[in-house]
């Protein structure tokens, strides 16, 4: 019977969440990126052995990196893109060779993952991310008054924005500013307005095609490497997964990811199967995914999410939302039991709960809603694998 690896994400020596936290809470394998390092720079072996050096005192194992950034200027195929490509092989192969074999990456163009309100009071008094639609539209239309935002939205829309943008106090906007483009944690880049409109603007020329030949010949350059050293490549979806501001998108389904596949068929070729991003469509039915794409999937990010006719959607606890987690799990072990290997995971995100409440927090990343969501989702496998692999 194989389980699954239970790991954690950590931002490193400043998180707020301590390595001993994270020992406590029972995960074994360390989530972490050098977030120190610039966008496009070689992540050297000296400054991986230190990191590496820190989470083994403990104990633990930096099983995946999560994220090497990949540089805007890759997805666009501008300036130094070849050399940052380069340097994206160098730090595969460094990393290769202080023993940490999985790269989670994304190619979303611009902004990371995106929510509206990173404070959204659950009735039992938690605090959730959420996607509020009306706000983001308000955002678009009036704060940041994209040009072409008005083609893009039908009339109630507009006007469903127009009425929540003009009740919104100036603090509130400020606030709605912050969380969509001042950069949620992970996420290596932040913006001021203007800032955000420049970058929006680089993409004027690129659609999902264009964007997604971009990624191709970014892999076509990348997975030989990552064969040949034994890394496994991870791609996280679009979170959430649908274009926003107008942008391409290009990992939202299946047949996203069955297409990067067929062009790039290398063994190193993997998905970060997110349920929490992919879990936002409807149409995606995530236990038949994971089965389906189980052979490609080096990572998983479990967790869940509600959504309503309108588009919104907050994070739910783990095994609530619209995400059917028994299945999914077992799906899960099938995969791994079927593979013979122990795939990592980790409880993505959480709520801001008990004595987290007080603390200064990265938002989705406190210490306890995730640590219930370990918990529940351990707990979860292991009462599933004991029923189906005495
Ligand atoms: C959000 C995260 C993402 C993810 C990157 C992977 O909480 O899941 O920021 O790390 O998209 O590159």
């Amino acid at each position: 019977m194989i389980l699954s690896e239970q790991t954690w994400r950590w931002y490193g020596p400043n998180d707020p969440v301590s390595l001993m936290d994270i020992k406590q809470a029972g995960a074994t394998g360390i989530v972490t990126a050098l977030h120190h390092i610039k966008n496009g720079d070689v992540w050297s072996i000296d400054e991986i052995n230190r990191r590496e050096e820190i989470i083994e005192k403990l104990g633990l194992t930096w099983s995946v990196v999560e994220s090497i950034p990949v540089h805007e200027h890759i997805k666009t195929q501008e300036g130094e893109y070849k050399k940052y490509i380069e340097n994206y092989k160098r730090s595969i192969r460094n990393l290769a060779q202080c023993g940490i074999y999985i790269v989670t990456y994304n190619f979303m163009p611009v902004l990371d993952w995106t929510r509206t309100d990173l404070a959204y009071t659950m009735p039992d008094g938690s605090k959730a991310l959420r996607f509020d639609k009306d706000a983001f539209m308000a955002f678009d239309l009036f704060i940041l008054n994209r040009d072409k935002a008005q083609d893009e939205y039908s009339e109630e829309e507009i006007d469903r924005a127009k009425k929540y943008y003009d009740k919104m106090a100036s603090d509130e906007k400020k606030l709605l500013i912050r969380n969509i483009i001042a950069g949620l944690p992970g996420a290596e880049e932040s913006f001021t307005l203007d800032e955000f409109k420049h970058q929006l603007d680089r993409y004027k020329y690129i659609d999902e095609e264009k964007l997604r030949t971009n990624l191709i010949s970014f892999l076509e350059e990348i997975a030989p490497v990552a064969d040949e050293v034994g890394v496994k490549l991870a791609i996280h979806p679009d979170d959430p997964p649908f274009s926003i501001f107008g942008l391409p998108r290009i990992l939202k389904t299946k047949s996203d990811f069955d297409k990067l596949v067929k062009a790039v068929p290398n063994n190193s070729n993997g998905l970060c199967f997110c349920t929490g991003s992919f879990g936002v469509r409807a149409d995606n039915n995530l236990s038949e995914m994971m089965t389906q794409l189980g052979d490609r999937i080096n990572f998983v990010h479990l967790r869940s999410t509600q959504r309503d006719e309108w588009g919104n959607f907050y994070e739910a606890n783990h095994l609530e939302g619209d995400v059917d987690m028994y299945n999914v799990m077992k799906s899960y072990l099938e995969v791994q039991n079927r593979r013979g290997i122990s795939i990592p995971f980790r409880p993505d995100h959480g709520h801001q709960m008990l004595d987290d409440l007080s603390k200064q927090t990265n938002p989705g990343y406190s210490a306890i809603g995730r640590l219930r969501g370990l918990a529940e989702l351990r707990g979860l496998e292991l009462g599933i694998a004991r029923t189906l692999y005495k």
